[in-house]
């Protein structure tokens, strides 16, 4: 007697791969990627006229502005870092776009507040600073990067003085509170206090390059900025339970010259 060949069990065709869908952040940190430089400038008048959104990263010199943009961007040295303070010099200004397309710029300004520099040089540069400030058309937003261990300077004061009628006027801010890996759990807490309260409505974020805190918040918050319309509404993640998860229990030793 042949045994009847049991029937194959039918196996359902295996659906096609899902592409995952992307995090607003990974959305972000993608399009930051694109950055290229631009153009450089002594002055406002030489800048280019742009009609894209342009987000300038302003504050003290050392504070940590070009390793915020080089972090963002994922680029090693698209703007200059360095332990010399002042090392920042002119305009610069990054072009952001996917497929070639520029659809915003991001701007690396000269610090204030350097002691070394002469005083007719800093009279000189507040003044191109103030120019740009109040003056660039496509400005869009401000990124003021401030080290949470010196607190806003009198010089940041002024600069939130210059900018204060143009945030009346919808021009978006946010106060980087930079090297937040210096801190300890308790001090970048009270840091985010003061700074918010100084901030006047403005967004305030911890932010740290080699420990990686803040990053795609911080970059998430650029990209729905510069994309109003189409721009993915972020959720944004919890800034400061995120950020202090990785804020160090003890600071460690300041490895850089400090501007005075
Ligand atoms: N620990 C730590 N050091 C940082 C961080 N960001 C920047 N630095 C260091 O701070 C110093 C100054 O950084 P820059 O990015 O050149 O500062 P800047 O604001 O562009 O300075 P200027 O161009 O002079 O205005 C460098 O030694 C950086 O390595 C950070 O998140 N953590
Ligand atoms: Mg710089």
């Amino acid at each position: 007697m042949t045994a009847t060949p049991k029937p194959k069990p039918q196996v359902p065709p295996k659906p096609a791969a899902a592409t995952p869908e992307k995090s607003p952040g990974a959305i972000a940190m993608g399009w930051l990627h694109t950055a290229k430089f631009l153009t450089t400038a002594p002055q406002l008048h030489f800048l280019p006229a742009l009609d894209v959104p342009e987000i300038a990263f302003v504050g003290r010199s050392n504070a940590g502005k070009s390793t915020c943009i080089n972090t963002l961007t994922q680029q090693k040295q698209l703007a200059f870092a360095s332990k010399r303070p002042g090392r920042t010099q002119h305009i610069n200004l990054f072009s952001l776009g996917k497929q070639g397309v520029m659809d915003a710029v991001l701007t690396d300004l000269p610090g204030y507040g350097y002691a070394a520099v002469p005083k007719q040089d800093k009279i000189r540069w507040q003044q191109v600073m103030a120019n740009y400030l109040v003056s660039r058309e496509n400005l869009k937003a401000i990124v003021l990067m401030c080290d949470p261990r010196h607190g806003m300077t009198e010089l940041d004061e002024v600069l939130l003085d210059v900018i204060r009628p143009r945030v009346q006027e919808g021009l978006k801010f946010l106060v980087v509170l930079t090297k937040a890996d210096k801190l300890t759990r308790a001090e970048a807490t009270k840091a985010l206090s003061i700074a918010k309260l100084q901030a006047g409505g403005g967004e305030v974020r911890l932010f740290s390059a080699p420990k990686r805190i803040g990053v795609e918040d911080v970059a998430t918050l650029l990209w729905d900025w510069a994309h109003p319309k189409g721009g993915v509404i972020a959720p944004m993640a919890a800034p400061l339970a995120a950020s202090q998860a990785d804020v160090a229990d003890e600071p460690e030793s300041l490895d850089e010259p400090d501007a005075a």
